[in-house]
């Protein structure tokens, strides 16, 4: 028989292993730019926002919509805005990171198939500490034309 001791510690192990295994951030508005017929690249726009007490780094990120998927941050060169990529994008304890037209984006290099607009693409976030964690972002159409 389990006293109600072992019973509670039971309980709270249990607790604490869910927790563990929880993701690490919560994603608001994801999304993917829907781009013309034939073009090869696009990009995913999301909130990034982390609750826990610990900063969590995006380190890299996949998908099977796309060969490659990279970080990507804007920057103003001579006044003109350039797209560079960026080994890592940073989301504080209890704050969050944007990725929004004309700033940080995840940029999806090699399309396996053309976007369709509504459907679901799978992302899976990689992260520093070797977890990973899996999202979807449908296709929207997007105004701005920039990344
Ligand atoms: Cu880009």
């Amino acid at each position: 028989m389990m006293s109600p001791r072992s019973l509670l510690t039971a309980v709270s192990l249990s607790l604490i292993s869910f927790v563990a295994v929880a993701d690490p951030l919560v994603v608001e508005n994801a999304h993917v730019r829907a781009v013309p017929p034939g073009s090869s690249t696009s990009a995913a726009f999301m909130t990034l926002r982390n609750p826990g007490e610990r900063e969590v780094v995006l380190v890299a990120a996949e998908s099977p919509a796309a060969e490659v998927a990279e970080l990507h941050d804007h920057q103003n060169v001579d006044g003109v805005m350039q797209m560079r990529q960026v080994p890592q994008i940073v989301v504080p304890a209890g704050g969050s990171a944007a990725l929004a037209p004309g700033g940080l984006h995840m940029m999806l290099i090699g399309l396996t198939a053309p976007l369709q607009e509504g459907e679901p693409v799978e992302i899976e976030l990689r992260f520093e500490t070797g977890e990973a964690q899996r999202i979807e972002a449908p296709v929207k159409r997007i105004m701005n034309h920039d990344h």
